[in-house]
């Protein structure tokens, strides 16, 4: 009985120490999700305008901006419910231009251009507001919703 409470603490480690290599999530390979931003006959969008995420699973959101001047993905709510693994910079080739690391509050994306957003959400919610705070895009219909399961 003795021999069986001191080896617990060990069977616990090894335990958790097989899960962390398996649940990795930093290096998990992400769902893609692409998420458009533009205009259509006066009326801005977010396309789609509303995306469901499930926690613990790894994702890369593609911001891109189809439209001619630049737009916003501004989340504040969202901000402590994700893990922000990076936000990936690349030339229309694919080639890399910058990455960045740490929390993203808000992601600004120029005209004709993407920014591919590596996150891992760790709270749920329910219709999470995202919006483009530039200008009067908000009232266009720039807007839209995250839920996560
Ligand atoms: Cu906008």
């Amino acid at each position: 009985m003795n021999k069986l409470i001191k080896s617990l603490p060990l069977i616990a480690v090894f335990f958790a120490t097989s899960a962390l290599a398996e649940g990795d999530l930093s290096r998990a390979d992400p769902k893609e999700i692409i998420i458009e931003m533009g205009t259509e006959q006066g009326v801005m969008y977010f396309k789609p305008e509303h995306i469901e995420l499930q926690t613990g699973t790894a994702y890369k959101i593609v911001l891109r901006n189809m439209d001619d001047e630049k737009h916003e993905f501004a989340g504040p709510e969202l901000v402590g419910k994700v893990y922000s693994r990076k936000v990936e910079v690349t030339s229309l080739d694919g080639k890399m231009i910058a990455e960045v690391k740490g929390t993203v509050s808000e992601i600004e994306v120029g005209p004709m251009r993407q920014v591919e957003w590596y996150i891992v959400p760790i709270q749920t919610g329910n219709n999470i507001p995202i919006i483009c705070d530039i200008d009067d895009h908000n009232d266009r219909g720039m807007n839209g919703t995250i839920t996560i399961k």
